[in-house]
């Protein structure tokens, strides 16, 4: 099989990519010095999170004159992510590091006044306003495709300004700006698209990439510009009291088949979980989430299978990845204290692309305001998104409904209900829980969010256990007033039980995805069923 050198110079999550260049025909031959980058011929540099601290790695450890040499030998050259912002000059996120300055423009962080920021989901590559046809065939972008973008900094596009130069480029639109999306100049290509994790169209980008098809001719519609509504399946797996790891359900948390008259039967078994992924991403879901809802007790944090599930999964799944459950500080079967931080490494190199905490990050919350809102650095959620960037960080809430008669009768924050409450309470308020909703706190939804938020969580993914199970649509209440609180993306969770429901989740909130598992579990819908469903309500979906 051909290879392509890849550079892994910030510990990053590179599963996915290797299994995606595996996927096309190739195989890796890892960078392991910066001697190794003469030999190679392609050269792909991943990145993710910061980039004053990706560009310092790649400067410490000497990478920068050998990738320079690389390039101006005319030998391909890929950059992803962090890696197409490497090739300018530098960045707003970190003014005091330079980048290799190939591209004289400064990135900026994007404006989060009127929507959430970091960019996360499906937009564009747009290359259309270009009007030379070599162009507008780059690498075989594809004007009907949408590709996966995670970041908070971009290159501005102005018309014109890096064609003098001779860069042919492609832009998305977020909102009213538009931005840099992939570049291309004789040897050099530069996705801030994630292709791995692109589906079939990122995968045809990263092969047309590696055969060096700088051009691919395609005749299609080109979709509508923009970030499109994110459909998102989620699997909650635990192992069943036979003790296989199954995907199951609960009826607000609650797992276990009711007979009618009395509770507490078998696990609900819905069926195995890579399976049922690789269904979900066939069926066109955006991303998919995997809850750990089972503490895996008496088993080494190594062989969580878990981690099985993630490697196995990533082989076929090419859509960004969560796991969530356990992500917290913890000792191992053997004594040994393990931090967050390791079990979240342990899961980027299995496959995921996000790490989903919950009832860490509201103990973890809980601490921050009693220090006076102030970071003490050693968090989970601080320690992993310094480490992988923001975007790499969900927060997941559990939060339950206390109906109260007025606003002051609860020192909470609350919200007028127009689903009064068992005494006609006007008002609730939205208590977080930990323990998957075992243990209620006396704390709101609200100080959670804006204190993640502070601390570096890039995404809330938000649960209502009172609509958990229930098929009754998401709580639009709990999502227009987390979505006023804070700036970063919120995915509504909970109760979806119909096509209709994503619909109504995205026209009357501002949600930025939404997630549905039990309507997806028991067949009664598929995720294209859902997709098609919203585009015939006029919203922009990929499918
Ligand atoms: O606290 O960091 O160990 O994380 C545990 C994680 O497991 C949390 O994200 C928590 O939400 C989740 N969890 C714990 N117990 C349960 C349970 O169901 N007994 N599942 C549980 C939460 C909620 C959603 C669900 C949606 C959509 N599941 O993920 O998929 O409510 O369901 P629907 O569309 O069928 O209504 P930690």
């Amino acid at each position: 099989m051909p290879s392509v050198h890849l550079l892994d110079y910030v510990a990053g999550n590179v599963r996915s990519l290797v299994n995606a260049i595996e996927k096309v025909g190739y195989t890796v031959e890892w960078v392991k010095s910066p001697a190794d980058v003469a030999a190679a011929d392609k050269l792909i540099i991943p990145g993710v999170g910061h980039f004053g601290h990706c560009l310092s790695q790649l400067s410490s450890a000497g990478y920068v004159e050998p990738i320079r040499k690389h390039i101006a030998a005319g030998k391909p050259f890929m950059g992803i992510c962090v890696g197409l912002q490497a090739l300018f000059q530098g960045s707003e996120e970190d003014p005091n590091v330079p980048g290799l300055g190939l591209i004289p423009l400064t990135l900026r962080k994007f404006d989060d006044t009127s929507k959430s920021v970091p960019h996360i989901g499906w937009n564009s590559a747009n290359t259309s306003h270009s009007d030379d046809s070599v162009s507008k065939s780059l690498y075989g972008l594809r004007p009907g495709a949408k590709y996966y973008y995670v970041h908070s900094y971009a290159a501005p596009y102005r018309a014109g300004e890096l064609e003098k130069d001779g860069w042919a480029v492609a832009t998305g639109r977020y909102g009213d700006e538009e931005f840099v999306g992939a570049v291309a100049k004789d040897n050099v290509f530069a996705t801030q698209f994630h292709p791995e994790k692109s589906g079939a169209a990122g995968l045809a980008v990263l092969k047309a990439f590696l055969d060096g098809k700088t051009s691919v001719v395609l005749d299609e519609k080109p979709l509508p510009e923009g970030l499109t509504r994110r459909v998102i399946a989620c699997l909650d797996v635990r192992t069943n009291d036979q003790g296989d790891l199954v995907v199951t359900k609960g009826d607000q948390y609650d797992v276990r088949e009711k007979d009618g008259v009395s509770t507490g039967g078998e696990v609900r078994n819905l069926g195995k979980p890579v399976d049922m992924a690789k269904k979900y991403y066939e069926q066109g879901a955006d991303e998919v989430t995997f809850l750990n809802i089972t503490s895996f007790r008496n088993c080494p944090v190594a062989d969580t299978p878990m981690l099985e599930i993630l490697r196995r999964t990533s082989e076929t799944v090419f859509v960004p990845l969560t796991i969530g459950g356990g992500i917290r500080d913890t000792v191992d079967t053997d004594g040994t204290k393990i931090s967050a931080l390791d079990i979240a490494k342990m899961y980027f190199k299995s496959g995921a692309d996000k790490v989903s905490i919950g009832s860490d990050a509201v103990l973890a919350a809980e601490e921050y305001y009693k220090r006076g809102k102030i970071l003490d650095g050693t968090t989970a959620i601080e320690t992993i998104s310094s480490a992988y960037g923001n975007q790499a960080v969900v927060v997941s809430v559990d939060p339950k409904r206390v109906y109260v008669s007025s606003p002051e009768a609860t020192s909470h924050h609350t919200v007028e209900t127009k689903s009064p409450g068992p005494n006609g309470e006007k008002y609730c308020w939205y208590q977080c829980t930990i323990k998957g909703g075992r243990e209620g706190r006396d704390f709101d939804v609200i100080q959670l969010v804006q204190a993640v938020e502070a601390m570096g969580a890039g995404e809330i993914l938000l649960n209502c256990i009172d609509k958990d199970g229930t098929n009754s649509g998401f709580d639009h209440e709990l999502i227009n007033d987390v979505k006023a609180a804070i700036k970063i993306p919120v995915i509504a969770s909970s109760g979806a039980g119909n096509p209709g429901h994503f619909g109504e989740v995205f026209e009357q909130t501002s949600a930025d995805a939404a997630l549905g598992a039990g309507m997806f579990h028991r067949g009664e819908y598929t995720v294209r069923q859902v997709k098609e469903h919203l585009r015939e309500r006029g919203l922009l979906v990929r499918i």
